[in-house]
């Protein structure tokens, strides 16, 4: 019996491998052996598919994925999966349409989330608003995507909902920017009962003193709904002489007030360390934008980016990762308080 519960539905088929005996990972995740799981060229046109989400879909997978074109611009592919480790891409990049069912495209879009709530799914991805901002869309049936007024201004990226409304909001973390590859930022959180109207503005997270995670943080995946508050996988970002370097992090929120947190892990839970996290198209980089998990065993598989340049899976207990977050937690005082001044 897991000693802390998922909130979520079953799903004793996801991918999973157990972890290698004997390693020494430093960290309670481990990689799955056959990495990366989408290749280059996986698409004719789309040179690299990376920093992408997935989803369980009637018995199945689905998934939404940052395609880069062979021109060097990203647009959003969507996938099908039977085991979320093999998929097949549409040809075509999705074709988002307003509420009216006219044609909506953005100019590029990239990091897709992919987050149902309530009967509904929805994809935030970072898009072309006179410069790098929100996107946002929903879909039912993965075949009609409508696309919604952007919800921030610019400049904004890394946006992903919460998959349940909070004391009757929708709630969005994202994390304010600059126009250009943005040397700063914390998580902040918004609210909004519509999807049109956002506010009750408030920040959850910064940078820290670690150097790991000490010039910006960014959301990832989905935050995951435990017995002891929300379970973020974000990433972290350290500016080295050599370049950046993404890892991934993971902190703990308040349930009912997720703009508190409750334990914050002082240690990255994954850094770049294989050949196809510090070899790509831009290297150095472990980007998480999706997990599944199964709340009978607590088991979490974590869809993460790679260099630029693939798709990665890392795998995880619950119980091992709440624990080492609480055993290495080093929150600040603006980390616990209300995130409002
Ligand atoms: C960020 C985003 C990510 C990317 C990362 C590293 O600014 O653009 O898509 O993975 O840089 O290049």
């Amino acid at each position: 019996m897991p000693k802390y519960q998922l909130l979520c539905p079953d799903l004793s088929q996801m991918p999973w491998q157990d972890k290698p005996a004997g390693e020494v990972t430093n960290s309670p995740l481990w990689r799955y052996s056959e990495n990366p799981i989408i290749d280059r060229n996986p698409i004719p046109g789309v040179a690299r598919i990376f920093n992408s989400a997935v989803m369980p879909y009637e018995g199945a997978y689905v998934g939404v994925f940052r395609g880069e074109q062979t021109n060097g611009v990203s647009f959003i592919y969507f996938g099908r999966s039977q085991d979320g480790i093999h998929w097949d891409f549409e040809k075509d990049k999705i074709q988002f349409v307003d509420e009216k069912g006219e044609p909506f495209m953005p100019g590029y879009a990239y990091d897709p989330r992919l987050v149902k709530v309530e009967d509904t799914y929805y994809i935030m991805w970072c898009t072309d608003f006179y410069g790098a901002a929100i996107g946002l869309a929903k879909t039912k049936d993965f075949k009609t995507f409508t696309r919604l007024e952007n919800p921030f201004l610019p400049f904004n990226r890394n946006a992903v909902l919460f998959p349940r409304k909070i004391n009757g909001n929708f709630v969005l973390l994202s994390r304010p920017s600059d126009s250009g590859h943005t040397p700063f930022g914390d998580i902040f959180l918004s609210e909004s009962p519509d999807l049109t109207y956002w506010g009750r503005h408030r920040h959850v997270m910064g940078r820290s003193w670690e150097w790991w995670e000490s010039l910006k943080i960014g959301g990832g995946a989905a935050p995951i709904e435990t017995s002891e508050g929300w379970l973020l996988f974000y990433h972290g970002v350290s500016g080295t002489c050599n370049g950046y370097v993404y890892s991934i992090g993971g902190a703990i929120l308040d349930i009912d007030n997720p703009s508190k947190v409750k334990y914050r892990c002082d240690s990255w839970l994954l850094t770049p360390e294989k050949w196809y996290e510090e070899r790509g198209f831009v290297g150095n980089v472990c980007f998480p934008c999706a997990t599944l998990q199964d709340n009978k065993t607590g088991r979490i598989a974590i869809y993460y980016g790679a260099a630029d340049s693939y798709v990665s899976l890392a795998f995880g207990y619950t119980d091992e990762i709440i624990d080492y977050i609480k055993e290495h937690s080093n929150v600040s005082p603006s980390d616990t308080e209300i995130g409002i001044k």
